[in-house]
């Protein structure tokens, strides 16, 4: 069983400007409303919640409902990635255990760094387990859609092809093959040479069809624990199927199933070796009355310690109780 962090602070990214669907801005407040806090609570855990981070409000806007400029939203996307980096950093710090709740995944450049700049100087090894239908792996030159939301993990590790505006704490961070892509069903053309060439570590759906979550993700589990590593955890409810999970605004079918996905969260509680989390792209406005909202929440508590059975009392509780 997993020692309890002593602490668990709730950051919130309240954005949607890494992706072209609007809504997952509300994600954060969804998640409360749905009873995160009260969940980890639950399960005897501290918990602190350091509110949303978001762009600054314009003073007037013109046109509201024509969109947002592709410029504009990259500024965003990397403004509120640093703060997210520094601030993640704090928390990690102070020695609290960081859930970074979304917002799209664009969010991830800012709480993959805080980790890194965290682990990497006192020379403790950061592993990424990327739990997502996408790979999340392009670069302007490989993405079809332009959106960063599907861009993180390739400048966390290092991808050349991004000028110079690009620069900032998340730059090359992360080896690629410390990196797992867990549940992948949609991976771009060129995206999926990228993936190839360096080493990333791909669990797609069909490998889990074939070998089951469990093999597949005891096989990351003890990686990390060999290596000594921090786990950082990156959840995009579209990993999910779409029929468990609605709240999304990239769903692509056959996903993982309800059970698969607590299987792993359980999993990963009893490993230890979890050290941060994000929960991102839960779009409210798309989701059916708060069907995915509540999902992912049951599925954090299950990463927390929640599991079917409680704790097993230990062989003199039990003969006590006979
Ligand atoms: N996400 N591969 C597609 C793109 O536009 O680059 C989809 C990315 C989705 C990103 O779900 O976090
Ligand atoms: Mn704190
Ligand atoms: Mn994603
Ligand atoms: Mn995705």
């Amino acid at each position: 069983m997993t020692a309890r962090p002593k602490r668990i602070d709730l950051l919130g990214v309240a954005t949607a400007s890494g992706a072209s669907v609007r809504g997952c801005g509300m994600g954060p407040e969804a998640l409360r409303v749905a009873g995160l806090i009260e969940a980890l609570i639950d399960l005897d855990h501290m918990v602190g919640d350091h509110g949303d981070l978001r762009r600054p409000q314009p003073e007037i806007s013109t046109n509201p409902s024509s969109g947002r400029l592709p410029d504009e939203r990259k500024s965003d996307v990397l403004s509120l990635a640093q703060r997210v980096s520094d601030a993640g950093l704090g928390i990690l710090d102070e020695g609290h255990f960081p859930v970074f709740i979304g917002g799209d995944h664009s969010i991830a450049m800012g709480t993959v760094s805080a980790v890194a700049r965290h682990c990497l100087p006192v020379g403790r090894p950061v592993h990424v387990l990327w739990i997502d239908a996408h790979a999340d792996y392009n670069t302007p030159d490989t993405s079809p859609s332009g959106n960063l939301h599907g861009m993180p993990l390739a400048l966390l590790c290092g991808e050349p092809g991004f000028d110079d505006s690009f620069t900032g704490d998340w730059l090359g961070r992360i080896d690629p093959r410390n990196v797992c892509i867990f549940g992948a069903r949609s991976v771009d053309r060129d995206e999926r040479r990228l993936v190839h060439a360096r080493g990333v570590d791909v669990v797609d759906m069909r490998k889990i069809d074939q070998l089951g979550v469990v093999a597949a993700l005891a096989k990351v589990i003890d990686r990390a624990k060999a290596a000594g590593a921090h786990l950082h955890v990156s959840f995009d409810v579209d990993s999910l199927d779409p029929a468990i999970a609605p709240g999304g605004g990239t769903l692509v079918p056959g996903g993982l199933t309800y059970r698969e996905a607590h299987l792993m969260m359980e999993m990963l509680h009893d490993s230890g070796v979890v050290g941060s989390l994000d929960v991102v792209e839960l779009n409210p406005f798309l989701d059916h009355g708060g069907k995915s909202a509540t999902l992912l929440v049951d599925l954090v508590a299950s990463l927390f310690g929640r599991s079917i059975m409680g704790e097993e009392p230990g062989p003199m509780e039990f003969a006590s109780e006979q």
